[in-house]
């Protein structure tokens, strides 16, 4: 018999048909909204999921599956999963880094172009009907060519950002991360080691790809904001939480910073009434690594992750390890 699977949101149907090769699939093509009461219940039936960034696996879910053996996240992210709660179940837990780090890069610099050069307000502007003539500062932005631009969070996204920023606009590239990186990707990437407080005071635009946790709630609030330069831009493309989203709200308002672009958000889908009505910030919804190619990277790696799990034992890319 083969292993049963849930695929909690609607994917590609070339990948449905791969995992229905190797396993008793319910799919949710339909893209029903589960409680999460009806999204446990569901998950006990069943030997193995594929998730998104949405669908949580945590002590309380597990307690109530105990058949389940592998849950593999389509997300390089996974605050999702309690990944110490499904070891201790038993459960292994993976994830898809490497296959969209370089599309996300291009969306994190996309955003900051958008951002200090003002695209959307200027759009809407212009859709408003309000272009009359040129005017020397009309939508007059932020430079990003020659500029410093601060990574926050240097991992495998942080340092494509870089070297875009580096080597394509000739930025000076500063960052901080919980780790150094060693000298050859410090020298790959052109970046130079600061701590925060410098990091946040010295550099034009910053960019947050640090991953969420506990510990990196609210990272960017009040005061960190307020140590930035008032010409300063603010990218986030990590999670929601990371930046505390009224504190920005604010500091927009009153243009302590000059602008922000933000693809992550407190409480996502929902978005902080303050930041809509803000004029001088980018909004997307949760899209960095939205291109075609990439999605279908990610949603075959996470189906290749499961038919790894079942026929071989253990995950491709793997966040814990579990069994013998
Ligand atoms: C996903 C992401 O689109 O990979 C991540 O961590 O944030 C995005 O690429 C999202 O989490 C859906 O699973």
């Amino acid at each position: 018999m083969k292993p049963k699977i849930i695929v909690a949101r609607p994917i590609f149907e070339e990948v449905l048909t791969r995992l229905r090769a190797h396993f008793d699939v319910t799919d949710n093509q339909a893209d029903q909204a589960w409680t999460l009461a009806s999204w446990t219940a569901q998950l006990a039936q069943h030997d193995g999921a594929l998730t998104t960034g949405i669908d949580p696996v945590n002590a309380e879910v597990l307690k109530a599956c105990p058949q389940l053996k592998a849950v593999a996240n389509m997300a390089v992210g996974f605050n999702n999963f309690d990944v110490l709660a499904m070891t201790a179940h038993g459960v292994q837990a993976s994830n898809t880094p490497d296959v969209l780090t370089e599309t996300t890069a291009d969306f994190g610099f996309a955003l900051l172009m958008a951002t200090a050069r003002r695209l959307t307000e200027s759009e809407h502007f212009l859709r408003r009907g309000e272009w009359k003539q040129w005017r020397y500062d009309m939508f007059a932005g932020t430079e990003v060519h020659g500029s410093t631009l601060g990574i926050l969070g240097m991992g495998r996204i942080g340092q494509g950002i870089a070297k875009r920023g580096a080597h394509g606009f000739g930025m000076k590239v500063i960052y901080h991360n919980r780790s150094r990186l060693s000298p050859e990707l410090e020298a790959e990437c052109k970046a130079q080691y600061v701590s925060k407080e410098e990091l946040l005071r010295s550099a034009d635009h910053v960019v947050l790809v640090v991953p969420y946790s506990a510990a990196s709630h609210h990272t960017i609030g009040a005061a960190e904001l307020a140590q930035m330069k008032p010409t300063a831009t603010l990218v986030n493309i990590a999670r929601g939480g990371i930046v505390d989203d009224a504190a920005l709200a604010q500091a927009l308002r009153h243009r302590t910073i000059a602008a922000a672009g933000l693809d992550v958000f407190e409480g996502e889908p929902q978005v902080h009434p303050d930041l809509l009505t803000v004029p001088n910030v980018v909004l997307t919804p949760h899209i960095a690594s939205a291109s075609v190619a990439t999605r279908m990277a990610m949603a075959n790696l996470a189906a290749d992750n499961l038919i790894s799990f079942f026929t071989q034992g253990r995950a491709l890319t793997p966040l814990n390890t579990v069994g013998a």
